[in-house]
């Protein structure tokens, strides 16, 4: 079986895109009070870029935790959809999460990953997300049925509206290139999450 350099065996039809602009196509197909989680680097810096809302919380530090907060959030507030954004080295640290996420099933929580095959922030070290191993697979494993990678960008505003629908977990997974975050996050956690708790009404 052969793999492809950058996206792994699953991937070989997807398109290389951009994160910033699906981060964008993204945020367009927001109502209003979806919940957003950018993880560590370049997913929050291009969702931070996109124009910031209450309702996005941009997490710092934590490689892996995009999407278990995004799950206390989905179970906390059900009635709310929440996204999470999420790096490929960064899942890989966590995979366990995605068997939590499959075994809770919260209807309305989608995931985003961008598969750039590599750990940007740091040096742009390759994944083996980026070789060997495929993350649609991964997460069709762990439990989660509603796992595809986007094909090119018409197919990842498809997918991602389907999402929004709820009706299970969802995760997208996109080929992303190695242009770096727009612009950076004001690393300010305090302003960040007070912020975020006003955005879900949880503090005044
Ligand atoms: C537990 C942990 N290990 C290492 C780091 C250092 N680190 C910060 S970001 C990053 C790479 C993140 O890679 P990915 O999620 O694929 O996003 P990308 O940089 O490719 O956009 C690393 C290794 C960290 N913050 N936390």
């Amino acid at each position: 079986m052969t793999t492809t350099q950058s996206g792994a065996i699953g991937a070989h039809n997807a398109k290389v895109m951009n994160r910033f602009d699906l981060t964008k196509r993204v945020v367009a197909q927001l109502k209003y009070d979806e919940a957003v989680i950018g993880g560590i680097g370049n997913s929050n810096f291009d969702l931070w870029s996109t124009g910031q809302r209450p309702q996005n919380f941009y997490m710092l530090g934590s490689m892996g935790l995009t999407i278990p907060i995004a799950l206390g959030v989905a179970i906390a507030q059900p009635k709310r959809h929440v996204i999470a954004l999420e790096g490929d080295g960064s899942l890989l640290m966590m995979l366990g999460c995605l068997a939590t996420v499959a075994a809770r099933a919260p209807d309305n929580l989608t995931m985003v990953v961008w598969n750039n095959g590599m750990y940007q922030v740091t040096g742009g070290q390759p994944t083996v997300s980026g070789s060997t191993a495929d993350l649609v697979a991964i997460a069709r494993g762990a439990g989660l049925a509603n796992s595809a990678w986007a094909a090119d960008e018409e197919d990842f505003e498809r997918l991602f509206a389907a999402a929004l629908k709820n009706g299970g977990p969802s995760l997208i997974v996109a080929r992303i290139d190695d242009k770096p975050g727009v612009g950076t996050t004001n690393r300010d956690p305090v302003r960040i999450r007070q912020r975020f708790m006003q955005g879900l009404g949880v503090r005044d």
